[in-house]
């Protein structure tokens, strides 16, 4: 099914200059990049993203990582891409993460590992209503998408 995701480099992978890395292998993979931007999240945004994780033990270092420094935020469309995005981030642990995956190549602890994806089409839109504006997400067609879809 044809879907959006929502999908953020974190501060790390900004730092770590893994940027283009990750945006290419999403492009590679046949996603088309309907949203892009880069901003500093706020403790504000933060709790909205976050909601489900308030009051856990990780929660006051999770807040602090993701508002330490800029991030790249993305919208992704494409088949199953909600599935398919949180394939290719592999396990939300780096060391559980396999390898190929962009946890699993780019990082080694929990508390750093490198990106977000939403884990779901409802998060996903919930999502992308914090970061990005309607206006903001682009409708268009490549000529490539012939190649990519039977
Ligand atoms: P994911 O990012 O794979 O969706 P999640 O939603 O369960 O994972 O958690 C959000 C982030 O919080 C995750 O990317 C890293 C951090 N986190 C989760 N569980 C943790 C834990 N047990 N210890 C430290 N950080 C944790
Ligand atoms: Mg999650």
């Amino acid at each position: 099914m044809l879907e959006r995701t929502y999908v953020m480099v974190k501060p790390d992978g900004v730092q770590r200059n893994l940027v283009g890395e990750i945006i290419t292998r999403f492009e590679r993979k046949g996603y088309r990049i309907a949203g892009l931007k880069m901003l500093r999240i706020t403790p504000e945004m933060a709790e909205k993203h976050y909601a489900e994780h308030v009051g856990k033990s990780f929660y006051p270092g999770l807040v602090e990582y993701i508002t330490s420094g800029p991030v790249v935020a993305m919208v992704l469309e494409g088949k199953d891409v909600v599935a398919g995005a949180r394939k290719m981030m592999g396990a939300t642990n780096p060391a559980e993460a396999g390898p190929g995956t962009i946890r699993g190549d780019f990082g080694l602890d929990i508390g750093r590992n490198v990106i977000h994806g939403a884990d779901s089409v409802a998060s996903a839109q919930r999502e992308m209503a914090i970061y990005f504006t309607e206006a903001e997400l682009l409708q268009y067609e490549k000529a490539v998408e012939a190649w990519l879809y039977e």
